[in-house]
């Protein structure tokens, strides 16, 4: 009979010959951890893939606008009162840099050559991609000064591999990835099971996204949030990193208002970048408001690079957003169309831990703009720009057969009243009546302006003359909207 020595050596033996990009960093003297606690490390029997990734998490520098301006406006922060809130330095306010922590992939367990990232994914971890039917082996080592962990969504994992400190009653090895410390390490095991795989209703693959979850909204506020896509079976080239072979581009954003104040560098930063640290108030609303950024993959004001693709070309585009009440997105995109979930949209809706998956094929090159259409966000930065080449003498898709139809539309100021009945129709009441919670809108004053307004309405007119308007009974309801709703219909 083989001593239990061999029976280890025999077994790594098994495992390194059959996942080579595995380095099974275990000492002898770990003998006995290994026979008894193996099992959550073996994969499970599959007939997929095991695709071994080395992931480091370390401290950097980062800035949200690199570019030293406001892209969208072309603006210099000197002249851009809004932007430079957030991105300029003083006495009392950190400015566009910040330390952050930040999950880095490396080509091996040296830990040594990083991986070359694309600039658009910002500072978001390296993507994860892996098909149904695979194993996923993260090698987490900790660079950084606290404890973090690495957490998925979509994926399946024991106990040993959640990645998430709770009170979940785990103990032992079980609890090892819950936490791990500075200069500590831990693999990670996933698989994407049946149960978890795309639906035929779905995309090819499935937008998720993995963070550190010790103490999540700060973790993830510090930097430690990265995509993760699972994909339909024979979705992936055999290379690595593996490629999608059922689009040309893969784009991921991550949407939210990052919260430098929930940052567990926030104190260092205020050391770092106020030039009169001792002057801050971390208490004070408009102190917190300057760290509250706005941005894209962690890019603000259009400073986010490098989003180009080409006309007629399949681009899938991986949507997700984090953060808390604010994080309310509208993320439309100028100029083409989008698909979720089998329908056509331009605007995609973002909430916190929400993930879309939406697929483009670009018709019209130019330089285009992606922007949340919450209006705070869309004045406070939350801007990128993308480029669309024409990069074929393919002839475009769409060869028209309907009809040409025009309109003449004026844009029309007009004395708007809001309650032309002069009464609440469900009350009876005057809308004036003192005390009857319509008057504060409608008490005309020195100081109020009442109910009727100076505004701005689109009104259609028969023909270019724009001498007699199209005045439809049916369009009476649409109010201070354009009076002849425009429609267009397909053959
Ligand atoms: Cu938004």
């Amino acid at each position: 009979m083989q001593s239990p020595f061999v029976l280890f050596l025999l077994y790594r033996q098994l495992f390194n010959c059959l996942f080579p990009r595995v380095m099974w960093a275990m000492e002898p003297g770990h003998l006995l951890w290994a026979l008894l606690f193996v099992q959550p490390l073996w994969p499970r029997l599959t007939d997929g893939a095991t695709r071994v990734y080395y992931l480091g998490i370390q401290d950097v520098q980062w800035n949200y606008a690199p570019k030293g301006r406001n892209v969208i406006t072309n603006q210099p922060l000197d002249s851009d009162t809004v932007a430079s809130n957030f991105l300029k330095s003083d006495k009392n306010r950190i400015g566009s840099s910040y330390k952050k922590t930040i999950y880095k992939e490396y080509r091996d367990g040296s830990y040594m050559d990083e991986m070359v990232q694309p600039a658009w994914l910002g500072f978001l971890g390296p993507v994860l991609k892996a098909e149904v039917g695979d194993i996923i082996l993260i090698h987490l080592k900790n660079f950084a000064t606290r404890p973090y962990t690495i957490h998925p969504h979509g994926v399946f994992y024991e106990k040993d591999s959640e990645g998430s400190l709770y009170p979940d009653g785990s103990s032992g090895w079980l609890k090892a990835d819950d936490s791990v410390p500075p200069g500590g390490s831990h693999i990670y095991n996933w698989t994407i099971p049946e149960g978890h795989a795309p639906t035929d209703a779905d995309p090819a693959c499935l937008t998720w996204i993995y963070h550190s979850h010790v103490d999540a909204p700060r973790d993830i506020a510090t930097g430690l949030i990265g995509p993760l896509i699972t994909c339909k079976r024979g979705t992936l080239d055999g290379n690595f990193p593996p490629q999608r072979q059922d689009v040309d581009n893969d784009f991921f954003l991550l949407f939210s208002v990052i919260d430098e104040n929930l940052s567990w560098h926030i104190n260092e930063n205020i050391a770092t970048y106020c030039s009169d640290p001792a002057s801050v108030d971390i208490e004070d609303e408009t102190f917190q408001e300057s760290n509250k950024m706005h941005a894209i993959n962690g890019f603000v004001f259009g400073n986010l690079p490098d989003l180009s693709m080409c006309t007629q070309k399949r681009v899938a585009w991986h949507l997700f957003g984090m953060g808390n009440e604010v994080d309310v997105h509208t993320a439309f995109f100028h100029g083409q169309m989008l698909t979720i979930r089998g329908h056509r949209t331009d605007v995609a809706h973002i909430f916190p831990a929400t993930f879309v998956t939406a697929e483009m094929v670009p018709q019209e090159p130019g330089t285009w703009l992606i922007s949340c259409q919450v209006n705070s966000h869309l004045q406070d930065g939350m801007q990128a720009l993308y480029k669309i080449k024409s990069c074929s003498m393919t002839p475009p898709m769409n060869l028209l057969t309907g009809k040409v139809r025009q309109y003449f539309i004026e844009a029309h100021e007009i004395q708007w009243d809001y309650g032309p009945m002069g009464h609440d129709g469900s009350t009876g009441k005057n809308l004036r009546e003192p005390g009857s919670g319509s008057d504060k809108f409608f008490q005309k004053s020195s100081s109020r302006i009442g109910g009727t307004y100076w505004k701005v309405r689109y009104e259609a007119f028969q023909d270019e003359t724009f001498q007699e308007k199209v005045q439809l009974e049916e369009d009476k309801h649409l109010g201070i909207l354009g009076e002849e709703s425009l429609t267009c219909e397909f053959n």
